[in-house]
C-alpha cells in the first residue's frame, strides 16, 4: 500500500519554502500536524537555499484550531507553543496565507508568522471561550499586540469571528488580496526576505486607549452575558498580562490558565455541546445522497407572534416569504411587529438601516391562502387547536404545489393527525420554532410516521440556512422540549404548595445558570393560555387558576406570579400572591415546611432527566446529546452545564438513580427511575455510553 499523503508538505517556489497543511476537513492542529509544521519550519530555516516561508492550507479552510478530540488526553510535545516558538526563532520571514477560517490555534499560528495575507472572504477569530477554555497558543498575548487591548478583549471574550476587511482595519492581517492568494503570499515573502524584514508581534507593546476601563467593561459585560462561566474571566486575566508583564511571562500564565480550563467540568460540558450539535444533524438513513429540496420561496400561514417571527427567519436569510392572514387588521398588526423588531435591531446597531427595507421587501403579505401556491415550503402557525390546524392543512393540500413541504409549527399537537388531513402525509413535517422565533436557535424537526426522508433532509438543510440548530424528534405529546418542561413544571407547582415561594424556586434555577425560572418564564409567556387549556381539559391548578381569575396573566397585565410596576419587566415578589399560596396550601391540608435549595434543584431537574430517559427509550430522540441540544438552544439550559443528560452523566448516573429512589418515597412517580436509568446505573454506565443510533 502506498504511504498516506503527508499532512504537512513543503514545496519550493524558487527560494521560498511553501509549507502546506493538508488535514481535512478543517486542518485542525492534531499532534501529527503540529509535528509536521515544526519539522517543516526547522528544515526550511536550516536550508541555506531557502530565503522565506509561506504557510498555507489545502482544502476549504486555513487551520480551524487545535484538534478538540485530543483535549481529553494529556498534551503531547510538540505542543502548539513549541511550534510557534520555532517560528519566532526563525531567521527567515514567514507569511501566513489565509482562506476560509483561521480560528483558535489557527489564528495563533498566523499571528506567530511575520506577515498575514488573507482573501476577502476569510474570517478570523479566537472562539476558545465557546469551548470553555482560553487560547493556549499565545493568542491572548499576540492579539492585543496586533489589534490593541480593546479589540482583543472583545474578540477573545465573545469568541466571535470577524471578516478579513475588519481584520485588516484592526491590524490583525496585513493585506487583503483580491486575486491569487498563494501568488501574493509568495511574492510578499520574497520581497520581505530581500528587505530582511521580520517583525514579530512578541516584540511589540500592546496598546490600550484606556486599559483599566476596558477590563472593567469586559468584566461587566461577561457578568451579564456569560454568568457562571469561568473561561471569560481567565481570558481577561490573560489579556491583562499582555500589557502588565513581559511576553514570555504572559505566555506562561496563558498556558497555565488554559491547561486548568481544559480539565474543567465546564469545558467538558461545552465540548460535549460542540460535538452534540454536529451529531444532531446526522440522521441514520439520511445521507448526502438523500435529495434535499431547494427552498426558493416560503410561505407562513398566520402572522401572530410565532408566524411573524418565522417569516423574519426566512426574510433575514434572503428567502422571499408570503405571509398569509385572514384579516387585513391581523396582517397589518403582524407586519408592524416585524418592522418594529427589525428597526429595534437596527437602532441597536445590529442591522444596517437599509437592510430593514430589504428584508421587509422580501415579505409579501396576502389575505388569500391560495397564494401559498408559489411556495416550496409552507409553515402553518395558526391557533394551537387540532380542528383549526386540520382545516388549514386540508386547504393547503388544495393550494400548495405538488412536492411542497407542508410544515406545522405546533408545539404539542399530533403531527400525524394533522398530516392525515391531507392527501400527502409524506410531505408533512413539524417545524417547531421557539419563541421568539427570530431569536431562539432551536428548531425541533418533528418526523411524522409517514414523513418522507427527503423532507427531513430538506428541513435539516433549511435549518442550517436560516441559522437554526436542528434536532429531529418523534411525534409525542410535547415532543422533547415541552414534554420535559412539563415534568419540571409539575414539581415547580408542588414545591410551592409544600413550602417554597416562586421567587425561591426561580432563584435556584437562576443560580444554576438559567436566564429565568419557571415562574418568571410563565409571567413572560402569559398565564392565560395554560388556564384556557386546563379549563378545556377539565384540569385545575389551584394557585395559577386563582391568579388568572384575578386577571393576573403575567407581564402583559402588570401582574402574575410577580408584580411588574409601571410597565417594568422586573419581577417583584408580591405579598398578595404569597397569601394565595398559603391559603391554597392550607386548603389542601399541607403543613408548609422550609425547603432547601438543594432539594429544589433536584426536584426540578431529576424529573427532566427521567423524562429524557423515557424519551430515549421510546426513540423520540435519537441520542442523549440531541436532548441536551434542545435544552441548551431552546430553553436556556446553561451551556457550561452541558444539557440535562450530560449533567446527569457528570454527576454520575448511579448517584442520580439513588437520589431519584430517595425522592420517589415522598414525591411519587416522577422520581421512580425509568428502566433505562436503572439499567445504565446498574452497569456503572451513563447516557454517554449508549450506542449510536442505527
Ligand atoms: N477539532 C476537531 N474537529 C473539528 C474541529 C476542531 N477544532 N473543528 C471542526 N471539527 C470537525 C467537526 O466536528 C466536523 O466533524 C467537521 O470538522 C466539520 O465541521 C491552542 C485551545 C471550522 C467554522 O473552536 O467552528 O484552537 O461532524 O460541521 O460548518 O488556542 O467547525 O464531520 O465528523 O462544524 O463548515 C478552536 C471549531 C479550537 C473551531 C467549520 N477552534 N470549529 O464549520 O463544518 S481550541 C474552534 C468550527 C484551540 C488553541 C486552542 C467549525 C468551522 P464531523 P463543521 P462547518
Amino acid at each position: 500500500m502506498a504511504d498516506p499523503a503527508p499532512l504537512v508538505r513543503t514545496e519550493r517556489d524558487g527560494d521560498v519554502a511553501c509549507i502546506t497543511i493538508a488535514s481535512p476537513p478543517v486542518n485542525a492542529l492534531s499532534h501529527a500536524v503540529r509535528s509536521g509544521i515544526l519539522a517543516a519550519v526547522e528544515a526550511a530555516d536550516a536550508d541555506p537555499g531557502v530565503a522565506a516561508m509561506v504557510i498555507r492550507c489545502d482544502g476549504r479552510t486555513f487551520v480551524a484550531g487545535a484538534d478538540i478530540t485530543e483535549f481529553d488526553r494529556p498534551a503531547q510535545e510538540p505542543v502548539l507553543s513549541t511550534v510557534l516558538a520555532a517560528i519566532d526563532a526563525s531567521t527567515k520571514p514567514v507569511v501566513a496565507a489565509i482562506h476560509g477560517t483561521a480560528l483558535g490555534g489557527g489564528l495563533e499560528l498566523a499571528l506567530a508568522c511575520h506577515w498575514r495575507v488573507a482573501v476577502a472572504s476569510a474570517r478570523v477569530g479566537l472562539p476558545e471561550v465557546k469551548l470553555g477554555i482560553i487560547p493556549g497558543g499565545g493568542g491572548t498575548q499576540r492579539l492585543p499586540r496586533a489589534a490593541g487591548v480593546e479589540k482583543a478583549l472583545e474578540m477573545i471574550t465573545s469568541g466571535e469571528m470577524i471578516g478579513a476587511p475588519a481584520a485588516l482595519a484592526a491590524g490583525i492581517v496585513d493585506r487583503v488580496v483580491p486575486g491569487d492568494l498563494d501568488r501574493e503570499a509568495l511574492d510578499l515573502a520574497r520581497a520581505k526576505a530581500a528587505e530582511g524584514a521580520r517583525p514579530r508581534l512578541r516584540d511589540r507593546q500592546a496598546q490600550a486607549a484606556d486599559a483599566e476601563r476596558a477590563f472593567a467593561d469586559a468584566r461587566a459585560a461577561m457578568a451579564r452575558k456569560a454568568r457562571g462561566r469561568q473561561a471569560p474571566e481567565y481570558a481577561i486575566q490573560a489579556v491583562e498580562a499582555a500589557i502588565a508583564r513581559p511576553f514570555d511571562e504572559g505566555i506562561q500564565l496563558e498556558r497555565t490558565l488554559c491547561t486548568e480550563l481544559k480539565a474543567s467540568a465546564q469545558s467538558r460540558a461545552q465540548r460535549h455541546i460542540f460535538f452534540a450539535e454536529r451529531e444532531a444533524a446526522k440522521i441514520p438513513g439520511i445521507g448526502r445522497d438523500t435529495p434535499a429540496a431547494k427552498i426558493g420561496r416560503a410561505a407562513v400561514v398566520g402572522a401572530g407572534t410565532m408566524g411573524g417571527g418565522i417569516a423574519m427567519c426566512f426574510a433575514s436569510a434572503g428567502i422571499p416569504v408570503t405571509l398569509v392572514e385572514t384579516s387585513q387588521a391581523a396582517l397589518d398588526r403582524g407586519l408592524a411587529t416585524i418592522r418594529g423588531n427589525y428597526e429595534a435591531t437596527a437602532r441597536r446597531g445590529g442591522l444596517a438601516a437599509d437592510a430593514v427595507e430589504t428584508r421587509m421587501a422580501r415579505i409579501r403579505p396576502s389575505l388569500d391562502l391560495a397564494d401559498v401556491a408559489g411556495a416550496d415550503l409552507v409553515v402553518e402557525a395558526v391557533f394551537e387547536d387540532t380542528g383549526i390546524k386540520k382545516a388549514v392543512f386540508a386547504e393547503l393540500d388544495r393550494h400548495a404545489r405538488p412536492g411542497a413541504i407542508l410544515a406545522t409549527n405546533t408545539s404539542t399537537l399530533d403531527v400525524d393527525a394533522i398530516a392525515a388531513a391531507t392527501g400527502r402525509p409524506e410531505s408533512v413535517v413539524g417545524l417547531h420554532f421557539f419563541s421568539p422565533a427570530n431569536v431562539m436557535k432551536l428548531l425541533e424537526i418533528v418526523r411524522g410516521r409517514k414523513t418522507d426522508p427527503a423532507v427531513i433532509a430538506s428541513s435539516l438543510a433549511l435549518a442550517k440556512r436560516i441559522g437554526k440548530v436542528p434536532v429531529v424528534v418523534g411525534v409525542c405529546d410535547g415532543f422533547v422540549g415541552n414534554r420535559m418542561l412539563r415534568a419540571r413544571g409539575r414539581q415547580a407547582e408542588r414545591l410551592v404548595m409544600e413550602g417554597a415561594l416562586p421567587q425561591q424556586v426561580d432563584r435556584v434555577l437562576y443560580d444554576f445558570g438559567f436566564p429565568m425560572g419557571p415562574y418568571a418564564m410563565g409571567d413572560l409567556a402569559g398565564l392565560d393560555i395554560g388556564w384556557r387549556i386546563r379549563r378545556e381539559k377539565g384540569l385545575t391548578s389551584p394557585i395559577a387558576d386563582r391568579l388568572c381569575e384575578q386577571g393576573r396573566f403575567g407581564q402583559k397585565t402588570g401582574a402574575g406570579w410577580y408584580r411588574y410596576d409601571g410597565g417594568s419587566r422586573t419581577p417583584v415578589p408580591d405579598p398578595a400572591v404569597e397569601a394565595i399560596i398559603l391559603e391554597e396550601s392550607a386548603r389542601a391540608g399541607i403543613a408548609r415546611r422550609a425547603i432547601d435549595d438543594g432539594e429544589i434543584l433536584d426536584r426540578l431537574l431529576l424529573p427532566m432527566v427521567n423524562e429524557g430517559a423515557r424519551i430515549l427509550e421510546e426513540g423520540m430522540a435519537l441520542r442523549p446529546g440531541d436532548i441536551d441540544i434542545v435544552w441548551v438552544f431552546g430553553y436556556g439550559w446553561p451551556i457550561h452545564e452541558g444539557g440535562p443528560m450530560h449533567w446527569a452523566d457528570a454527576r454520575g448516573l448511579a448517584a442520580i438513580r439513588d437520589r431519584m429512589v430517595e425522592l420517589a418515597r415522598s414525591h411519587g412517580e416522577d422520581f421512580v427511575p425509568a428502566p433505562l436509568v436503572e439499567r445504565l446505573a446498574a452497569d456503572g454506565k451513563g447516557f454517554r455510553d449508549l450506542p449510536p443510533p442505527a
